[in-house]
C-alpha cells in the first residue's frame, strides 16, 4: 500500500526465511517505491536477493550489507556509518534468530546457549538501542519483533530457545510502554511452526530431523508471515498490530499439530 512508499526498512536476518520474504512482501506492497537495507551473515544470499529486487522494480534502493547482530558491539557503528540516503531509517525489522538443538536442560552446549542468547536477545537488544534515537528524533518509525509461540508457551527441549523468546516479548512490552507518548509503533509478530531454514539449523543440517517437523501438516511458509508483517506495517497511524500469534491451520498451540496419518 501507499503507506510503505518512500519508507527506509531495515530488515535483519534476510538472507532467508521470514526476513527475506518480508523483503518482496515490502517491495511489493509499495510497488518498488521504497528503500530496503537487507542485513545478514551470508552476504552471497543479499546480494542474490538484492539483484533479484532492482531487476523487479526499477525505482527500489537496496542496500545489501553483511552484520552479525551477535556481534553487538558492530551495530551501533553499523548504523551510524549508513549511507545518507539510508539512514533515516523508518523501520526496523528485528527477524534474525536462531534454535540450536533440543538438548534438555543439563546436557545444552554453552556454545549454543550463547548463540541463542546472543542474536535471539542481545543482538535484537542492541539493533534496538542503536535505531531508536532515529526515531525519536522524528517521533515516527516502527519497530517489528519476531516473538514465537516458544516465547508464549514453552517446551520440553527449548530451554534457551523459549526464555529468548519470552525475553523478546518482556522487551517488547517495555518498550510500548516506554514509547506510549510517541508516534512510534512496537509491533509483535509469534508465528508457529514456519517451514525456513529454521528446523536445518536447529538441527544441524540434519534434514531428515529438520523435514519431520513439518511432516503431515500443511505448515506456515515464510510469505504467510510476511503479509502478516506487512499488514501489520500498513495499518493507519492510530493503530498498532501490538502482537499476533500465528498459526498453519494444523496447529494450535506449541505441541498441539494434527498430522495426516
Ligand atoms: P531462517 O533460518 O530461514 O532465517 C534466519 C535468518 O536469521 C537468516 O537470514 C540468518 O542469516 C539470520 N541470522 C541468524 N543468525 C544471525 C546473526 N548472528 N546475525 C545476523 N543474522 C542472523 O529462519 P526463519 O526465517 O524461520 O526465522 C526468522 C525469525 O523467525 C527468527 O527470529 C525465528 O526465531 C523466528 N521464528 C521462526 C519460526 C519458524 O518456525 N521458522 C517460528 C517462530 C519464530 P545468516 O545465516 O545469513 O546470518
Ligand atoms: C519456532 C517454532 O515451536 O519450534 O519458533 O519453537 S518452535
Amino acid at each position: 500500500a501507499e503507506r510503505l512508499s518512500g519508507k527506509i526498512i531495515l530488515i535483519t536476518g534476510a538472507s532467508s526465511g521470514i526476513g527475506e520474504a518480508t523483503a518482496k512482501e515490502a517491495a511489493a506492497a509499495a510497488n518498488g517505491d521504497i528503500k530496503l537495507i537487507l542485513t545478514a551473515r551470508r552476504k552471497e544470499k543479499l546480494d542474490k536477493l538484492a539483484s533479484e529486487l532492482t531487476s523487479t522494480y526499477p525505482k527500489i534502493k537496496v542496500l545489501a550489507e553483511s552484520l552479525d547482530v551477535s556481534k553487538t558491539d558492530t551495530i551501533k557503528p553499523f548504523i551510524e556509518k549508513l549511507p545518507q540516503e539510508f539512514s533515516d531509517i523508518d523501520v526496523l525489522v528485528n527477524n534474525a534468530g536462531l534454535a540450536l538443538g533440543r538438548d534438555e536442560i543439563g546436557s545444552i552446549l554453552s556454545e549454543d546457549i550463547q548463540a541463542m542468547f546472543q542474536t535471539n536477545v542481545l543482538g535484537l537488544i542492541s539493533m534496538t538501542q542503536a535505531v531508536l534515537p532515529i526515531f525519536k528524533k522524528k517521533n515516527r518509525g516502527d519497530i517489528v519483533n519476531l516473538g514465537s509461540v516458544a516465547g508464549r508457551d514453552p517446551y520440553p527441549g527449548g530451554g534457551i530457545y523459549c526464555p529468548t523468546k519470552a525475553s523478546v516479548k518482556s522487551f517488547s512490552h517495555v518498550l510500548r510502554k516506554e514509547l506510549i507518548n510517541t508516534k512510534i509503533r512496537v509491533l509483535e509478530v509469534d508465528p508457529g511452526n514456519v517451514e525456513t531454514e529454521f528446523s536445518n539449523v536447529r538441527f544441524k543440517g540434519d534434514l531428515q530431523k529438520a523435514k519431520s517437523v513439518y511432516a503431515g501438516t500443511e505448515p506456515l511458509y515464510a510469505d504467510d508471515v510476511a503479509e502478516i508483517i506487512v499488514f501489520g506495517l500498513t495499518r493507519k497511524e492510530n493503530t498498532v498490530l501490538a502482537e499476533s500469534l500465528v498459526f498453519s491451520t494444523n496447529q494450535a498451540s506449541a505441541f498441539h499439530i494434527y498430522r495426516e496419518p
